[in-house]
């Protein structure tokens, strides 16, 4: 494991987030990124998927701004970075399951067109598409997400990536 490359994608992941760019992570920077990803996927903000999305940031926020001792206020760059440090590094994979795996969830059942609860290779490129990531490389992402080869990406596979993303272990961003 790299901790300077997991460091810079925890930075990026920062900016990214910070979706009005003023440099703290805000509640409305959340919900900013879910709106984002509704409108990419062409969703309705009223559907139930993408009120599930919202409520996934939501609780994502509160949970990170509760960590870096500032709930409901705004978390500087420093304050990320310890919280989601410490999310992964220190209280390990039952932690980061619990604070990501709304956010996979939803995406799922966003992108899930056939409704069997997992994400097939068609699906897998809207789910790309949603958080921003280039669908050029889908076919070979979708090879190394599917970890048992069924074809199909589980919530359990989808949230492995994203996490062995952020430690550095693989090339596979999930959330843009
Ligand atoms: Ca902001
Ligand atoms: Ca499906
Ligand atoms: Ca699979």
């Amino acid at each position: 494991m790299s901790t300077a490359v997991a460091n810079d994608r925890l930075v990026k992941r920062f900016e990214k987030w910070d979706t009005d760019g003023n440099g703290v992570l805000e509640a409305s920077d959340f919900q900013g990124e879910a709106a984002r990803i509704a409108q990419n996927l062409g969703k309705s903000a009223d559907s139930p998927e993408v009120q599930e999305l919202h409520s996934a940031f939501q609780g994502l926020y509160e949970h990170l701004a509760q960590k870096a001792g500032v709930p409901g206020g705004a978390i500087s760059r420093e304050q990320f970075l310890a919280a989601t440090g410490e999310l992964l590094f220190k209280e390990g994979e039952a932690s980061f399951n619990r604070a990501l795996s709304p956010i996979v969830k939803a995406l799922i059942s966003l992108c899930d067109d056939n409704h069997d609860g997992e994400i097939d290779a068609r699906e897998f490129q809207a789910w790309l598409s949603a958080v921003g990531v280039p669908v050029s490389q889908a076919g070979q992402m979708f090879q190394k997400v599917d970890r048992n080869g069924d074809g199909k990406l589980s919530e359990d596979e989808l949230l492995q990536v994203v996490r062995d993303f952020h430690f550095g272990r693989l090339e596979v961003d999930l959330l843009g």
